[in-house]
């Protein structure tokens, strides 16, 4: 069994930035499950943000639709609640557009692996400059508990209630066949582990990929927290890991069921997409540059 990460010296370093963080808090309720994995994550990311000095001006939040996507309105700052299973396209466009934003997008595992998964494919291998947290609760909550591609087989489920006939898919092994930049997971109920995971992947200056394994306490009561803490072992504690290394990351990453590696499982930062650009006409500029050059206040006045 592993421990949960020591949150102490994480504690006294977001006492002296209360004020920091408080700029993330949202006037809306949370509605979330008692329980759900989706307030650890919440509130790991905001300690993240608030750790790395960022503001409310740096951040675009993009949010697909599900459970998760309901923390759309709970976070202060720029965000946007995109359609199902597209928030890569959505959080790479942004992205692309203006390279001086830091970018986070957050989806369930069932938009990421079923109507998104070809978004994904073609995030990682483009190597999009975001921060993605992938919520692995092992089902689509939102639409009250259907298998989704990561539910493990035989589980019975809403719309399949005998249990799950297809096979579960691993998501790092996906992600890790693929060429990523940056690799992690992290659990759900250990805010301080997830909240120097998000760090870390603040810092990574491509797709950064990261697998909250989350429970789900009304849909998924098969593995509950228990369940985590006894499988859960960080890959910080493991002798001689290399995490340059990316088959020792892969064949880490396939145990999903005895014991389930957390932390950062890969990373090998490479040029990233924008880098890669040729200037158009030799002058670098950004979308965000470009578009200065046209006054579109006119039609912005049409949506007040
Ligand atoms: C294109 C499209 N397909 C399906 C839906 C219906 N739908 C909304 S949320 C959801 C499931 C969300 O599951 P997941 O992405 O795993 O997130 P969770 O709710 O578990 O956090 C589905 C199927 C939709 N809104 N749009």
């Amino acid at each position: 069994m592993t421990q949960k990460t020591n949150p102490s010296q994480l504690i006294t370093l977001l006492a002296k930035k209360a004020k920091d963080y408080q700029q993330f808090e949202s006037e809306e309720k949370l509605t979330w499950c008692s329980g759900c994995g989706d307030y650890g994550v919440h509130s790991a990311l905001k300690r993240a943000l608030t750790l790395e000095n960022l503001g409310l001006q740096d951040v675009l939040h993009c949010f697909d639709v599900g459970c998760s996507g309901n923390g759309s309105d709970k976070i202060h700052g720029y965000t946007v609640h995109g359609l199902h299973g597209r928030v890569l396209p959505l959080a790479a466009g942004a992205a692309l557009a203006n390279p001086n934003m830091k970018v986070i997008a957050s989806a369930g595992d069932g938009a990421t692996f079923s109507e998104g998964v070809n978004h994904l494919i073609h995030a990682i291998r483009s190597d999009y400059p975001l921060l993605f947290i992938m919520h692995n609760n092992e089902n689509s909550g939102l639409t009250i508990g259907q298998a989704s591609a990561t539910t493990r087989k035989g589980r019975p489920m809403n719309g399949s209630p005998d249990g799950v006939t297809a096979e579960p898919l691993n998501p790092l092994e996906l992600v890790l066949s693929l060429k990523p930049t940056f690799v992690a997971r992290t659990f759900s109920g250990d805010i301080g582990h997830m909240t120097e995971v998000f760090r870390k992947g603040l810092h990574h200056n491509g797709f950064a990929c990261i697998e909250v394994m989350q429970v789900c306490t009304t849909y998924n009561k098969a593995t509950p927290q228990n369940w985590y803490w006894d499988r859960l072992k960080k890959v910080e504690e493991m002798k001689n890991y290399d995490k340059t290394d990316l088959w020792q990351a892969r064949k880490i990453a396939e145990d999903l069921d005895k014991q389930i590696a957390i932390g950062v499982l890969y990373e090998k930062p490479r040029q990233n997409f924008i880098e890669g650009l040729v200037p158009r006409q030799k002058v670098k500029t950004s979308l965000v540059e470009e578009v200065r050059h046209s006054d579109v206040s006119e039609i912005m006045r049409t949506f007040d």
